[in-house]
């Protein structure tokens, strides 16, 4: 059995689990603001219909002879009326209520942007389970961490390179299918400074779960010399270790990734030339820190169950070279 605290914890997971992060409930772009607003009207509405179904139910139990409606009264034939009243019009008036109220209060502000009426594109290109990021007219490229500029219209188009999965940043706007070969565009927008998580929402493989992303929407600054930093190839390593590593790189991994300035030109995976400027590794699944890192090198199935990359068969000094190299990918 829990104990006091135990109980404690629970129920503030509980509550807690809807807030935070990921919610449609923290709106940060207009077209969120409209989504969440819907849905507020749509539970209202639901809670209404709920209500009334309960009571007349109930009402059924207690007085199955009465109707026990203002309206309708208890005259003959007074139960016709209520089915069709309660089974025929009233659902058919809210319903169309609510599908004509959800497409002029939504859908004009979710619609597709035209690529000219954003400030800037980004190609968003889902596989299973990871996302590739790249800024069209720069030759940035990095995965699973999107950086925007804040207060500015961004065009996503996202595609996917083998199954369906689907681009959602829940504070920002509505979800969009990423397809093999049919690309679909969704505008981002964020109207604060900040992180704002997302994640794959179409079931795509057994770490369909573990497929996150995030946005973080920076000042215009902080932005540009993110990706100033972003378009560069990598420095050269500095040390004689990293040096080693870089060859250790370029013999086991190169097949898969690409580290931009070396011979490393794999599409499989993603790009790492900057990966210490990413928090997290894996989609989200771990955090970004040399333990981690290296655990992940040594056996990736552990972490994350599934995942394309293969556990490779390194000796220690050449995971400790491959550490030593990586981390100073920023
Ligand atoms: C067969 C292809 C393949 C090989 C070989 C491979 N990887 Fe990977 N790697 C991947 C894929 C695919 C992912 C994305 C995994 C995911 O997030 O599900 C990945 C992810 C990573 C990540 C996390 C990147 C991020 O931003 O999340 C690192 C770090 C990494 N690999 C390092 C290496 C190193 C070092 C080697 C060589 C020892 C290597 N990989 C060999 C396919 C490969
Ligand atoms: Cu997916």
């Amino acid at each position: 059995m829990l104990n006091r605290a135990g109980w404690l914890s629970v129920t503030l997971a509980l509550a807690l689990g809807g807030c935070g992060q990921q919610s449609t409930l923290d709106p940060h772009s207009e077209p969120a603001r409209q989504i969440a607003t819907l849905w507020w009207v749509m539970l209202v509405v639901s809670v209404i219909v709920f209500a009334g179904t309960c009571y007349l139910l109930v009402l059924a139990w207690w007085h199955p002879e009465r109707t026990g409606l203002p309206l309708i009264g208890d005259r003959p034939r007074a139960l016709d009326a209520t089915v069709v009243a309660f089974g025929i019009a009233v659902p058919a008036v809210s319903l169309i209520a609510l599908f004509v109220y959800a497409n002029v209060s939504v859908a004009q502000h979710t619609e597709p942007p035209a690529p000219a009426e954003t400030a800037m594109t980004i190609e968003v290109t889902g596989s299973q389970w990871w996302w590739q990021v790249r800024y069209p007219g720069t030759t940035a490229i990095t995965a699973n961490e999107i950086h925007i500029p804040v207060k500015t219209r961004v065009s996503i188009v996202t595609q996917a390179t083998d199954v369906i999965h689907s681009f959602w940043v829940p504070q920002l706007n509505r979800k969009v299918d990423s397809l093999p070969g049919q690309p679909n565009r969704v505008e981002i927008y964020a109207d604060e400074p900040g992180r704002y998580r997302g994640q794959c929402a179409e079931f795509c493989g057994i770490q369909h779960a573990q497929m996150g992303l995030a946005v973080y929407a920076d000042t215009p600054e902080r932005f540009r010399a993110w990706l100033d930093n972003m378009a560069r190839p990598r420095r050269a390593p500095p040390t004689p270790l990293a040096r080693k590593g870089e060859q250790v790189f370029s013999q086991q991994c190169a097949s898969c990734h690409t580290i931009r300035g070396t011979t490393a030109r794999g599409q499989v995976g993603p790009d790492l030339t900057h990966l210490k400027s990413r928090e997290t590794l894996g989609a989200l699944t771990i955090p970004n820190r040399k333990g981690y890192l290296a655990g992940w090198v040594l056996d990736p199935q552990t972490m994350k169950e599934g995942t394309k990359m293969p556990a490779l068969d390194l000796t220690g000094p050449e995971l400790q070279a491959l550490v030593e190299y990586m981390e100073r990918l920023r």
